[in-house]
Formats: C-alpha cells, sequence, structure tokens
C-alpha cells in the first residue's frame, strides 16, 4: 500500500536528545540507544470509523519518538499496518450493506488525508493485512512444525504456553487476562482449547466471508496478531527499538504478537519497548468505535479548524494520561496557535537557544510535550510583553515547533 506525503523536518542547531520512555513490559524509562537507523512499528487503524481523535492522539505520540530520533540525526525505519481483513471490519461492511473493500479503501484513503494535515511522518512501509497474506502463512506453518501451533475444527491456534516469556509484556494474571482477551477479539470460552487465553492464527473459511489459499493450512484468513508480527518480522527483524499503540492493544494484542515472534525465532525481546498511549475519551467513556462516542478529525477540518490546532490539542495532553476531549480543549488549542503564530510573524523576539533546548529536554523526557508547550508558551508570552532583539529568532521557534512538533506556524 501508498502510506501518505513526507511534510519537511527542519534541521535544527545543535544536538538532539536520546529519547528516554515509558516501556510497558519493565514498567518503568527507558533509555533507548538505537543504531543509525532506528527501527519503530505502530500497529495501524482497522479501517473504519477512521480517524477519531483517540487514533490521531496515538499517532501523535509516536510522531513524536521519530522527531526526537531524527533530531539526533537518526534514520528512522518506521512500519505501519492497516488491519484492512478482520471481524469487525466485516461486521461494519454487512451492517452498513457496503463492500468490505470498498470500506477499507475509503476509510484508509481518510486516514492518509487526515495524517497528511496534521503532519504526522508517513510509514516507510504501511502494509495491509490482506497483502502481508503470503508472508503470514509460512509463519503459521513454521508454529504448527514446532509444535508450538494446534488445530481445532480447522482453524489453527497459537499455544502461549509454548512462550516461556509469554506475560511479560503485560504481567496480568491469568483472570485479567481472560477478561481482556475476550474484550478484544479473543474467545477464551471456546470449548476444545489448551489454554482459553491461546489465539487464532489462521480462521479456516467461513461461509459468506472472503479467504485466501493458506497452502497447507487450508483456504482461511490470518488472525489479528501474527498479522503484525509477520509486517514487522519482514520489514524490521526482531530486536527492534519500539513496538507502539494505545494502551487498549498492550494486552491481548501486544503480549500475543511479542510471543509469536519470540517462539519463531528462538530470540528475546521482539521490541526494546513497549509504548502505549492513553486511551482519549468523549462524554466520561473511551472514544469508541463500539460505542460510536467518536469525534472525526475529519469533521474537524470541516468545519474549519486548522490541522494545527488539532495538533496541540493533542499536545497539551501528556501521551501516556488518559483524557477526555471537550469543545474547552479545542478552544484552548486555537488560542494558543493564534498567540504563538503572533509571535513568530515578527522579525525579532527574545533569544531562542534556550527554548529550543528546553523543547528537547521535555520530548526526550517521556515525550513531555505538555512541558514543551509551555516552555513555547513563555518565549511567546515574554515576546508579546518586552518584544526582544534577537533578529532571527522568531525563525528559530517556527521551526524547532515544526521539526520537533510537528506543528507548521
Ligand atoms: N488495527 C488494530 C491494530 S493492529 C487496531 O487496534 N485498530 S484501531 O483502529 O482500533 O486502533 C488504531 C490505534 O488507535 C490503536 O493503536 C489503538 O490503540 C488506538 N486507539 C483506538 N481508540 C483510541 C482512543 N480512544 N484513544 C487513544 N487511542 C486509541
Ligand atoms: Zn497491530
Amino acid at each position: 500500500m501508498h502510506a501518505w506525503p513526507a511534510s519537511e523536518v527542519p534541521a535544527l542547531p545543535g544536538q538532539g536528545r536520546d529519547l528516554r520512555i515509558h516501556d510497558t513490559a519493565t514498567g518503568g524509562l527507558v533509555t533507548l540507544d538505537p543504531g543509525p537507523v532506528a527501527r519503530i512499528y505502530v500497529c495501524g487503524i482497522t479501517p473504519y470509523d477512521a480517524t477519531h481523535l483517540g487514533h490521531a492522539a496515538t499517532y501523535n505520540a509516536f510522531d513524536l519518538v521519530q522527531r526526537v530520533w531524527l533530531d539526533t540525526k537518526r534514520q528512522v525505519h518506521y512500519v505501519q499496518n492497516v488491519t484492512d481483513v478482520d471481524d469487525p471490519l466485516l461486521e461494519r461492511a454487512e451492517r452498513d450493506n457496503v463492500d468490505w473493500v470498498a470500506l477499507a479503501e475509503k476509510e484508509t484513503a481518510l486516514f492518509r488525508e487526515d495524517m497528511t494535515a496534521l503532519r504526522m511522518l508517513p510509514p516507510r512501509h504501511y502494509i495491509g493485512a490482506v497483502e502481508a497474506i503470503p508472508g503470514i502463512v509460512p509463519l503459521v506453518e513454521r508454529l504448527r512444525e514446532a509444535g508450538a501451533a494446534y488445530e481445532l475444527d480447522g482453524d489453527i491456534y497459537f499455544s502461549v504456553e509454548s512462550d516461556p516469556h509469554f506475560g511479560q509484556v503485560s504481567h496480568l494474571d491469568a483472570a485479567a487476562m481472560r477478561l481482556l482477551s475476550a474484550e478484544r477479539g479473543g474467545d477464551p470460552d471456546r470449548p476444545g482449547k489448551k489454554n482459553p487465553l491461546d489465539p487464532m492464527l489462521w480462521m479456516a473459511a467461513r461461509p459468506g466471508e472472503p479467504s485466501w489459499d493458506g497452502g497447507s493450512l487450508g483456504r482461511g484468513r490470518p488472525g489479528w496478531h501474527i498479522e503484525c508480527v509477520a509486517i514487522a518480522l519482514d520489514h524490521l527483524g526482531m530486536g527492534f527499538d519500539v513496538q507502539g499503540g494505545g494502551s487498549d492493544l498492550a494486552f491481548p494484542h501486544h503480549e500475543m504478537g511479542a510471543s509469536h515472534a519470540q517462539v519463531l525465532t528462538g530470540e528475546f525481546p521482539m521490541a526494546k519497548a513497549y509504548v502505549h498511549a492513553g486511551m482519549v475519551a468523549l462524554h466520561g467513556e473511551k472514544m469508541s468505535k463500539s460505542k460510536g462516542n467518536l469525534v472525526f478529525v475529519s469533521q474537524l477540518r470541516r468545519d474549519g479548524v486548522d490541522p494545527a490546532a488539532i495538533r496541540l490539542a493533542l499536545l497539551a495532553h501528556h501521551y501516556r494520561t488518559d483524557w477526555e476531549y471537550t469543545d474547552d480543549v479545542l478552544r484552548e488549542a486555537v488560542a494558543r496557535l493564534d498567540r504563538w503564530r503572533a509571535a513568530v510573524s515578527r522579525p525579532d523576539g527574545p533569544p531562542a537557544e534556550a527554548l529550543v533546548e528546553e523543547i528537547r529536554d521535555a520530548l526526550a523526557n517521556d515525550l513531555d510535550a505538555p512541558t514543551a508547550l509551555a516552555a513555547v508558551d513563555r518565549w511567546a508570552a515574554a515576546q508579546q510583553e518586552h518584544g526582544g532583539t534577537d533578529i532571527g529568532a522568531p525563525g528559530v521557534v517556527s521551526r524547532a515547533v515544526d521539526a520537533l512538533l510537528g506543528v507548521a506556524l
């Protein structure tokens, strides 16, 4: 699949910082030390009801990760998937009486437009589940040959007990895992499974549903976790730097994916950090497709909201906190954008070097965007109050805000 166009990332004077970030697996902050090419996999959308502000907030967090790395003069190898075949997508297509392929294409196109407008850097590889099927089949075959997978009425399941490290991403107990598995695409109550938590690797063809040739697996379609693992291993290999997504993906998705990859390769861990963004809520509940309490990026854009203001609304919250979207959040972001734009439209201002360092320090410290915004606020307020004598400082600020925060002033 093609991704979306990249916006320019201006180079900044001075030295970038190594990123310290919260890792769900170890439960603490880790300082990442990627090679000259940092490797990141971020779980992409299931293409319906895209792009809501919860999606946008999660992709904003991982966009910041890349911007911190780019500032250290590293290259970034970023991979993202599109879950363009899965139960929820098929169910939505059936509910709305539309073709599931057309629905996926339309929503993916809208997502690309929204990501472009928000200045999110595109992945180098943007891969759909359907196009990944030829790579998924041999992985499932290998898992079966290794005794890590078994068949149940034609479906093939992964045996979580085959991975000695299973549980080391989320650290949940069995009861909590069982509950979340039932909520998030698993089938813990299906009779005949070796362990209720075992996730499906390959689902045998069902009447009226799309299916593909699975070689020795028979016709069917891939499970959710193996999809991301196949794409990540193909394009990044083991031991990549960051596996990213919203906190609702820690279990089962990232737990199961790590186990698949670890059993397949015999290496541990799959990723050096498992990074999870908090959930955005609306009207007191997590914004979710199933509840329908969604605010769409495209609707805000249609209402005339500047995408830079949408981005500032996201940046005003630390990526790891759960937060609630309200009209006030947007109003404050619009006002902040106005203040910043007024400040950088002047030819001179207070010195900007210290501000650039403050933004760098804040982001390198577990992506503390709110602290970075507060630093820019102070610079803009000082400029408004006292003017400033540094010719060119507004240009430096404008480039730093663009390069590090993805906001075009
Ligand atoms: N296709 C899978 C990942 S392989 C999937 O979870 N798709 S999704 O469309 O449901 O979500 C896409 C991303 O947005 C995921 O990282 C998910 O954790 C995140 N996300 C979904 N809802 C919210 C929310 N309310 N707040 C923050 N992030 C969210
Ligand atoms: Zn995924």
